[in-house]
């Protein structure tokens, strides 16, 4: 009692003093951080405020890592790395079997290939508008494609592209998902054969490929998909049509000159012949037209794919080529359809070109010539709407809510120019640090865009954080476009890679699940034939081979022991039997090279040889509950000629009828404790709160286990088996704690969300 009252008279001396060093006001923050109001302006814009939630979330290309970053806007928090092209051990993508064969998709010629060159996501879309179903992404370096599924944010599906070498010019889509785009880059043979470069002009091509997407079953039909074959060109970015433009898609290309270096052969190198010429060539395809022809058999089949020649695509008419201006770099068609703006890296212009005017062009057939590959050339004049002067090395456009308003991503002067395409004159310029690439508005390539926000992707972070070496985190800035002058708001460090372009899609748009469906394969989208349910767990021994079907729930693995003979194939599969929100377990094994995650639901399996004798732990590796560190058990690879003659011998602490007595005492009194938190919920209108009602589920489980628990601690006890009656009442425990803790959970969330009392009939 003394102590009791000893700490609440400590407790509230601490709050007092306490109080005494809280008083501090906003000023006194702003004096002390030497921050002006302008930051704390930007601060307020930004800020979410604990357990608060972003009004857009932003998808970005992971570069290198072969990821993507998802993060928040305004508040710029990382959300998720979303593993793709590259094995991420937390998702345990890359390490259960289930994934595991999504890379294998990915594989060039055989060879697996363990990272990507990602660059340009982009969201599904349903009449233009994005519908929050699928996302897709390329790979520049190893030319493919993957379909993410933004029900559970997980990779699905990776594509190879069957003829070329590189790719760039993706991932766009049409506005209702039918096709995505990709464009190569670097030209190289369609064939798997090695040709000399004297032939570049003669065997090395270029192309456009559209995927086409099942929205059915969510994944790409490569058996439905075509290329349409272009000159050796370089193929930059690429956009398709909308609205008036629809069944048309746009592709630049940077090095037209068809040249090819060779330093150390003693010419000049790629930049300089990439750039000779004054302009470059956009190309424009009528994709819809193409669709036909593959489908009427007038497609070619290179390594198995459709592929349309240049030959046919001109005879048929569905290639055009017009001149733009100068290393063109991004091609962005408006939201209306009407106009598409091209930007060249070595010039001080955007080009807004005039989809009637090219339609026209074509109609009239009024050419300014062909190319050497036969291909007609719209004369530059006659396609464009206007020009303007934006600044040095223009890139990358995005449109604004606001008609007739864009930005453009200015390189070399490092700035963005906010401008008027309609009209054609400049409305502001803001500085940004430094060099940047893409930019991006909210939904802005959509045909909704919501302006509000601008996000600049920029390639050099220099002195902008804390230095942590040569090699410096990438820079996002976030920067306020709703009033007249655009205004800097923050700047976040990307640790991942140096992303290219991004898409943000309204959070609202966003219908994520929080967990899978009982014994769900997540990446075949089906219920896994591994399926476990609990009390069915098993070993299956045949010649050679143990196949493990196991379960996870708070806080255990079934089976605890697995015993194998080395040189065994081992095939371990668990499901998490949790359907409780956020209760993900891992699983990881020494020396194995094992390492799961088990989201609530999910099944996932892991194939591997035993083959050297030895004792192997696993545990859980997510902080599941109070006993999570308790979530272990052993693998045991006994040698082959192993000859097991161990006495039998207790293992542990013995425990006595006292030890039961004072266990079943603890739990009745827990017991009360909970009746009371379930008293309090269920006179509550806890029913309207989805969340407390999967709590209660959740709860209910447990107290199901813990009746289990208590029935097999009953039947020890009448058999006078105080050990086993002592251990079983002490998981009947474990399971009413937990479902305490759900209960208190429970209580905490109607407290703060407003629930009222139910008038007692
Ligand atoms: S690219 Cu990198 S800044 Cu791949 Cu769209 Cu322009
Ligand atoms: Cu499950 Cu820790």
């Amino acid at each position: 009692m003394v102590n009791l009252r000893k700490l609440v008279l400590l407790t509230a001396a601490l709050a007092i003093t306490a109080n005494v060093f809280a008083v501090e006001s906003l000023e006194d923050v702003m004096k002390r951080r030497g921050l002006t109001e302008k930051n704390v302006l930007a601060a307020a814009k930004t800020y979410v405020p604990t357990g608060g939630r972003d009004e857009y979330i932003a998808f970005s290309s992971g570069g290198q890592s072969g990821h993507v970053l998802v993060y928040g806007i305004p508040s710029m928090r990382i959300l998720k790395y979303i593993a793709v092209f590259t094995p991420e051990p937390w998702q345990g993508y890359g390490f259960d079997d289930e994934s595991k064969a999504v890379l294998a998709e990915g594989k060039i010629q055989g060879k697996d290939i363990n990272y990507g060159d990602t660059h340009h996501p982009a969201l599904s879309e349903t009449d233009g508008k994005y519908d929050g179903k699928f996302l897709f992404i390329n790979d520049k370096a190893n030319p493919r494609i993957a379909v993410i599924d933004l029900h559970d944010f997980e990779t699905k599906q990776i594509v190879v592209n069957p003829v070329f070498k590189s790719s760039h010019g993706g991932a766009f889509v049409t506005e209702n998902t039918e096709y995505i785009i990709e464009a190569a880059q670097y030209p190289a043979p369609f064939e798997n054969e090695y040709v000399p470069l004297e032939k570049f002009n003669e065997r090395y091509r270029g192309g456009m490929t559209y995927w086409k997407f099942d929205r059915k079953i969510g994944r790409i039909d490569a058996s439905k998909s075509f290329t349409v074959m272009a000159p050796p060109y370089s193929q930059d970015l690429s956009d398709f049509g909308k609205g008036p433009s629809s069944g048309w898609s746009f592709t630049n290309s940077f090095c037209s000159e068809r040249y090819v270096g060779g330093i150390m052969q003693n010419k000049p190198p790629f930049e300089a012949g990439c750039s000779a010429k004054d302009t470059d060539f956009l190309h424009v395809v009528n994709w819809k037209k193409a669709a036909e022809l593959v489908a009427a058999g007038k497609a070619t089949k290179i390594n198995g794919h459709n592929v349309i020649t240049i030959e046919t695509a001109v005879k048929e008419g569905i290639i055009f080529l017009i001149p733009e201006p100068k290393s063109p770099h991004g091609v962005d068609v408006s939201p209306d359809g009407k106009y598409l703006i091209v930007s060249g890296k070595l010039d001080s212009h955007a080009s807004v070109f005039s989809f009637a005017k090219i339609q026209a062009a074509i109609q009239s057939g009024s050419f300014e010539g062909k190319d050497n590959y036969g291909i007609p050339i719209i004369k530059m004049q006659d396609a464009l709407h206007l020009q303007v002067q934006v600044g040095l090395g223009p890139l990358h456009t995005q449109y604004d809510s606001k008609k007739c308003v864009v930005y453009t991503s200015i390189y070399v002067d490092s700035q963005v120019t906010k401008w008027d395409y309609c009209e054609g004159k400049v409305l502001d310029k803001i500085s940004i640090h430094y060099n940047i690439g893409h930019l991006m508005t909210m939904q802005g390539d959509s045909v909704e865009p919501e302006g509000k926000y601008l996000v600049a992707l920029n390639k050099l972070a220099i002195d902008r954080f804390n230095p942590v070496g040569p090699l410096h985190p990438q820079n996002h800035q976030l920067i306020d476009i709703s009033g007249d002058k655009m205004e800097l708001l923050y700047d976040m460090p990307l640790p991942l890679g140096e992303p290219h372009y991004a898409v943000a899609i309204n959070a609202k748009t966003l219908k994520p699940g929080v967990r899978y469906r009982s014994g769900w394969n997540s990446r075949t989208d089906k219920k896994s034939k591994f399926k476990t349910r609990a009390g069915r767990e098993k070993i299956v021994r045949t010649p050679g081979k143990v196949e493990v079907f196991g379960t996870t729930i708070r806080s255990h693995i079934t089976p605890e022991i697995i015993e194998v003979t080395e040189g065994d194939e081992v095939e371990l599969h668990f499901t998490n039997l949790e359907r409780a929100e956020d209760e993900t377990h891992g699983f990881a094994m020494y020396g194995q090279n094992v390492n799961l995650s088990l989201e609530p639901g999910k099944t996932v399996s892991t194939t591997f040889i035993a083959d050297k004798a030895g004792v192997y732990p696993y545990y859980c590796t997510e902080f599941c509950s109070a006993l999570h560190l308790e979530m272990e058990g052993y693998l045991l690879v006994k040698p082959k000629d192993y000859n097991d003659d161990t006495k039998k011998s207790s293992v542990g602490a013995t425990y006595t009828k006292a030890d039961y007595e004072k266990q079943v005492k603890e739990n009745i009194a827990t017991q009360a404790i909970i009746d009371q938190v379930v008293g309090i919920i269920l006179g509550q209108n806890y029913k309207d709160f989805p969340p407390v009602v999967a709590l209660v589920e959740d709860a209910v489980d447990q107290l199901g286990f813990a009746k289990e628990a208590k029935a097999k601690a009953d039947a020890a006890a009448a058999k006078e088996d105080w050990q086993n009656a002592t251990l079983w009442a002490g998981q009947w425990w474990q399971y009413q704690v937990k479902a305490a803790d759900i209960g208190l959970r429970a209580k905490t969330y109607l407290e703060q969300h407003g629930a009222v009392k139910l008038d007692k009939k």
